[in-house]
């Protein structure tokens, strides 16, 4: 079984990518999972084989503990991560190709804690891959390409786990942004060459030296692009997720 872990700043479209997904390869004849990890979804645009909600009370812990929304998501977490052998016991039967795993929305709680590693971990029985997701609204300038990249960068820091990015809601994004950020996602010399174009700038030099810093992450992560809404790049996605788990692109049938 392959771990897909959807990771991304709020409303970078987790949940939608999740469910594209689990669509595209149900009719590509694989079997897939899902699990959501978010204590807090109300909706979901699809079905999760396994649910965190169903672990957690994350309205409960706020009343009862009388704290705010995000403290509540920590504890909500940190419960999970507590009682992780409940969730692996779940997933132990599934017997499926992929396990798509959906993370909460606030990204940092699930990236940045010991209790989304432990998670994440637990889930990877066999073989996990990170689909990180680049918000392309928070991306086609120089300063916000080199804060995406240094966020996808901590991220990739923090689990050590193979990863692709993934630019999603490609179908309301103007094209020349598209193309910009996946010209940068391809070379730090394009992404430079723009932004010198710009002129100087003390914030412009320090994201330059961010965006360099981060640079070698390139040769580590492929990234494509996405849209869930049209069901669009999906296929290159498999693909980069065959490649990232070494196997053939004739794994598909
Ligand atoms: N047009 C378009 N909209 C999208 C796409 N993917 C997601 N959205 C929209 O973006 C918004 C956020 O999508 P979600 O999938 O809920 O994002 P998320 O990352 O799961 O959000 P949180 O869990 O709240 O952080 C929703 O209104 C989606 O309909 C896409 O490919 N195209
Ligand atoms: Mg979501």
């Amino acid at each position: 079984m392959r771990t897909l872990f959807v990771i991304g700043t709020a409303s970078s479209g987790k949940s939608t990518l999740t469910s594209a997904l689990v669509d595209w390869l149900r009719e590509n004849e694989q079997t897939v999972a899902t699990v959501n990890l978010d204590p807090a979804a109300i909706t979901l645009p699809y079905e999760p084989d396994v649910d965190i909600r169903e672990m957690v009370d994350y309205e409960r812990i706020m009343a009862v503990r009388g704290v705010g929304p995000n403290s509540a998501l920590i504890y909500s977490v940190r419960e999970v991560a507590r009682n992780v052998d409940v969730l692996v016991e779940e997933i132990k039967d599934l017997n499926v190709d992929y396990l798509i795993v959906d993370t909460p929305g606030q990204m940092e709680i699930f990236a940045f804690r010991k209790e989304g590693v432990v998670i994440t971990r637990a889930l990877t029985t066999e073989r996990g891959a990170i689909l990180y997701l680049l918000d392309p609204i928070l991306s086609y300038t120089p300063r916000t390409f080199a804060s995406s990249m240094f966020l996808a960068a901590s991220v990739y820091l923090r689990f050590v786990m193979p990863m692709i990015i993934i630019v999603t809601k490609t179908d309301v994004v103007p094209r020349k942004y598209l193309l910009r950020i996946s010209r940068w996602l391809s070379s730090q010399e394009a992404y430079e060459i723009d932004l010198d174009r710009r002129g100087g700038g003390v914030t412009l030099l320090m994201a330059k030296e961010v965006a360099k810093a981060v640079s070698e992450i390139r040769a580590f992560v492929p990234h494509v692009l996405v849209s869930s809404k049209a069901m669009e790049g999906l296929s290159a996605l498999h693909m980069a997720i065959t490649r990232t788990f070494g196997e053939g692109e004739d794994e598909l049938r």
